[in-house]
This record gives structure tokens, sequence and C-alpha cells, in this order.
């Protein structure tokens, strides 16, 4: 893609030919993985109506105004496929959009073959690849939604707003494992503080220091941070001889663009800071060896069972009716026929 402005018609043939799964995409994604390596993918996700569309138009504006090329890619887990030509009304982010260095995508969940989560990963390298500085997600948090952003981001921006239950917002289950930058939307309604104070109090209990980079320093040692494995791969072992990256909880407005700066320069910094450590190949890697997993298991589920491991099914579930047998014996069993059936299998 030449400088200035994005060759759309090229964008959408290949998403186009992606999402159908044309016999040629294959080749088209194999590219696409290899060429989308270092581009930064920033997840935004939280409740219904919390502002991020309104937030992201803010953000990709600014990106964009900086010289960035940007893609953003619109999840919406609830609606009917649209076949990404018409924007629902989620997604209406009127300044950006008309930007010439900005592409907006909605995807819908319905109509996709094999999940939201394969789609995605799949949309949003391409769309990477094709000469994009930087890609956006936003989904609807609704758990599932969360943790997929979660994990196909190399930065989640976590979005809450006042009004909807301080206390439950914060201890959401989930919710303080997955954020790298938490953003306290609609900041000029009361209440934005409380929010941001139950945020503050509950990531105290899982990380030491300051918000944002800390400095190595052997005395730290937190236990709570240690227990969450998670956190820890994420975002480094206080009392380790490396930094370590406690989120930071921000107050912004969406609506009037107040303090959007503030909170496009701590994405900014958790970015440097990731790829500066060596945690972003980490996470990526992470990210596929649980995506190819994904897609293993729901090839087992998709696809008729090799004879020899489907006449075992029934047994194997009788034998658990009758208490014979736990579920996890009977899963082992059944991988068991499964590769046996595998190995007889005529090689290509
Ligand atoms: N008061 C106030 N309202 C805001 C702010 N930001 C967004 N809103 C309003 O909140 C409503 C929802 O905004 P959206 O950006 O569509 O929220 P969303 O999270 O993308 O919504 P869904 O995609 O439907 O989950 C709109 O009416 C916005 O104008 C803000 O900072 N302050
Ligand atoms: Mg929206």
């Amino acid at each position: 893609m030449a400088d200035g402005a994005i060759d759309i018609r090229r964008v959408a043939r290949t998403l186009s030919l992606v999402e159908n799964r044309r016999p040629e995409s294959q080749a088209v994604l194999r590219d696409a993985y290899a060429m989308a390596r270092h581009i930064p993918v920033v997840g935004v996700t939280g409740p219904p109506g919390a502002g991020k569309s309104t937030l992201l138009d803010r953000l990709a504006l600014h990106w964009a105004e900086k010289g960035e090329k940007l893609a953003v890619i619109a999840v919406d887990p609830s609606s009917p496929f649209t076949g990404g030509a018409v924007l629902g009304d989620r997604f209406r982010m009127d300044r950006a959009s008309a930007h010439p260095r900005v592409f907006v995508r909605s995807l819908a969940s319905r109509g996709h073959v094999g999940g939201l989560s394969r789609a995605v990963q799949d949309v949003v390298t391409v769309v990477a690849s094709l000469g994009f500085d930087r890609v956006i997600v936003e989904t609807v948090g609704s758990g599932q939604a969360d943790v997929e952003v979660a994990t196909l981001a190399d930065c989640v921006v976590v979005v809450s707003v006042p009004g909807l239950g301080d206390q439950l917002q914060a201890a959401k289950a989930g919710i303080l494992e997955i954020g790298d930058v938490y953003a306290v939307n609609k900041r000029d309604l009361p209440g934005a503080d409380t929010v941001a104070g139950h945020l503050e109090a509950n990531l105290d209990l899982i990380y030491p220091g300051s918000p944002g980079v800390n400095q190595p320093d052997g005395n730290q040692v937190h236990d709570a941070m240690r227990a969450n494995a998670s956190v820890q791969r994420r975002h480094g072992g206080a009392g380790s001889k490396e930094s370590f990256w406690r989120p930071r909880v921000l107050r912004v407005s969406a609506s009037s663009g107040a303090d959007v700066q503030t909170l496009s320069d701590a994405v900014d910094e958790f970015l440097a800071w990731q790829r500066a450590t060596g945690r972003e190949e980490e996470r990526r890697a992470e990210r596929f060896r649980s995506h190819i997993l994904r897609l293993a298991a729901g090839r087992l589920m998709a696809q008729s069972l090799p004879e020899g491991a489907s006449a075992s099914l029934p047994i194997l579930a009788e034998a658990v009716t009758q208490g014979a047998m736990t579920p996890d014996e009977a899963a082992e069993r059944l991988l068991a026929a499964l590769l046996a059936a595998w190995q007889d299998r005529p090689r290509c």
C-alpha cells in the first residue's frame, strides 16, 4: 500500500476471500501471518453502552492524525451476519471512519464456521498484513467475548463506566486478569472516581508498585502476583530481576475527548515495554498455542470420528452412566482409541 489513503477495494477483496474460505485462502493466510507479525493489535472491551465505539473513534482519529494507518474491527457477538457491508448501530465511528487513513469493518459472529475467535484471528491478521500500522478490535464484554479479545490482542483496554454497580464491575470474574490498561469512561458523570477507586483497590490485591512500568526491586515480593500465573506471564513478576507492569487506571470522557491522549499514551507505553522485554513474542506464541489447540479440538468435535473411535463412544458413555468410569477417564480412553485409529490410517 502506498503512503496516504487506504486501498479499500484491495482490503475488502482479500477479506472476502478469507471469510468465504476459498481454496486459495490458505496461501493468503500464510503470507498474512508472516507479514502481520509486528503489527500491534489493541483490543477494547467492556459492557454494552460503555462508550467503546466513541472511545475507539477518538483513539483511531488520534493515531491517524499522528500519521498512522489504522484498521478498526468491531466484533458483535450478538448481531446476525452482515457480510461486513453494513455497519451496525453499535459501531458509530463518525469522525474516524471519514479519515482517509482509517478503515472500519464490522464483523458479526453468526455465520462463521468454527466460531468467533477463529474468524476474528484470521480477519485481524489479514487486515494487519495489508499495510496498516495498528489494528484496533472492539468487542462487547460478555464473558466469552472478553476472553476472546484478550487472547488475540497485544494490549487489552478494559472500559468501565459509573452507574452499573461499582463493586460488581470491578469484581467481575476475570476482568482484572485481562486488562493491560483500564479506562473508566464517562468521567463527566457522577461515580467515575468511585469506579476508578474500586479498580485500583482490586489491582492492589494483585500488583505491588505503582501504575505503569516498575523497575526491578529485589525486595518486592508479592504473593498474590506470584500466585497469578496469567498475570505474571504477561506483566512480569515483582521480586525478579526484570521490570514489571502494573495496569494503569485512567478516567476519560470519550464524548468530549478529555484524556484520550493520556489513554493512547498508556497503550503505547505498555506496547513499548512489552516489546522491549520480549513479552510481546511470548504473548503471541502463547496465543497461537491456544489457538491451534482450539482449532484442533473444534475439528475433533465437528468431524465424524474414525470407525474404531466412534464405536467406542457409546460404550464409554454407558460406562460413565453406570458409574464404572469418570468422564475424564472416558475422554482419555477415547483419545487413545482415536490415536490408534489414526495410526492405522493409510498415509498420504
Ligand atoms: N456522558 C457520556 N456519555 C458518553 C461518553 N462516551 C460515550 N457516551 C455515550 O454512551 C452511549 C454509548 O456509546 P457507544 O460508543 O455506542 O458505546 P459502546 O460501548 O460502543 O456500545 P455497544 O457497542 O452497544 O456495546 C452513546 O450515547 C454515547 O454518546 C462519555 O464520555 N460521557
Ligand atoms: Mg460499540
